[in-house]
């Protein structure tokens, strides 16, 4: 029996929820989030980001975007459009750092100054591709008084890792926990079964999800989700469980209508979690 003693994880269903709007509030109590990234050719990462933060409830969202020609997204015109500088002077309550940045000297730069404010930050994409590769921006992270949380893909997390992806897959659990406590901070591993994890914590393996998800610009959607859920004051590893959950389920409600599991853009995936953000 002891050798059969539980598995140091627990598969979570659905963990938490976000309580109703209240009556007496504003959209200052919701957060005022940022988004940084966005270099050309990817700025529809940053503003799925910046779309999902506000469909999932943060008050005021501003997309700092590297590519300085776009100053508008006529899709979603709720979102400020600003540079990576003025987005930063804004009294932020958290912020997301990677979607679409890209890997020159000023995403570098970027994702320095992001680091360098005293709120939450959720490194996704390339400015974890980043990370991997530059020491200071390592030790900026452990230098923080604010949460960081990082997001990797199985591949980004190889890179972070020093490995391969067939090596983290092979054993997710070591790979999620090891960056958890190489970066002494929440950490969300996704891929089928996304293991959620922080130090101290035990992780879990999230339970929803299916491969319909498994196209382009859905981990940007889910960092927009963990910055809603963040501002909205949910404690890191909270908001990295709820936005899995979130995530996953409403890719398995679209494959209810859609057998398949074809053709699921990550837009869709917003609009499926602000209606599971609102119960009937
Ligand atoms: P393979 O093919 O198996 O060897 P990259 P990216 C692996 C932006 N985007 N299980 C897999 O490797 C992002 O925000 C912009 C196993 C895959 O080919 C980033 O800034 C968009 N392996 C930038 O592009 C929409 C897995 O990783 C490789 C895995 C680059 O991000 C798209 C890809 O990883 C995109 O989001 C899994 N579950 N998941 C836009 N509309 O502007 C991933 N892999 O090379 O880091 O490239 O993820 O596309
Ligand atoms: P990214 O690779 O950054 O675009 O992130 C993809 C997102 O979709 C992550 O949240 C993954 O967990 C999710 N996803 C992709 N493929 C699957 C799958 N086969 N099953 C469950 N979730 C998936
Ligand atoms: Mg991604």
């Amino acid at each position: 029996e002891a050798d059969l003693a539980p598995a140091a994880f627990l598969v979570a269903t659905q963990p938490l929820a976000l309580p109703p709007r209240q009556h007496a509030s504003h959209k200052g109590t919701y957060g005022t989030v940022a988004v940084v990234g966005g270099a050309s050719g990817m700025t529809g990462a940053a503003m799925l980001a910046g779309r999902a933060a506000l469909q999932c409830g943060a008050g005021k969202v501003i997309v700092g975007l590297q590519d300085h020609r776009i100053h508008f997204d006529p899709h979603q015109p709720e979102l400020m459009i600003q540079t990576v500088d003025d987005a930063l002077t804004a009294p932020l309550s958290a912020l997301a750092v990677g979607p679409g940045l890209g890997t020159t000297t000023q995403s570098v730069d970027s994702l320095a100054s992001t680091l360098s404010t005293a709120v939450p930050v959720i490194i996704d994409a390339d400015g974890l591709n980043l990370l991997a590769r530059h020491a200071h921006l390592q030790r900026s992270i452990t230098q923080r008084g604010a949460p960081t949380i990082l997001t990797p893909h199985p591949a980004e997390a190889a890179r972070l890792l020093g490995t391969d992806t067939r090596a983290v897959q092979a054993d997710r659990l070591y790979a999620a926990q090891e960056l958890s406590s190489r970066y002494q901070c929440a950490i969300l591993l996704k891929g089928s079964g996304s293991i959620c994890t922080a130090p101290g914590h035990p992780p879990t393996i999230n339970g929803s999800g299916n491969g319909a998800l498994a196209s382009a610009g859905q981990g940007d959607v889910l960092s927009g989700v963990i910055l809603a859920l963040v501002a909205q004051g949910l404690p890191p590893l909270d908001a990295l469980r709820l936005a899995a959950y979130l995530h996953g389920l409403a890719g398995d409600q679209w494959r209810q209508d859609h057998p398949s599991g074809i053709g699921l853009t990550a837009s869709d995936t917003i609009a499926g979690i602000r209606r599971l953000l609102n119960p009937l």
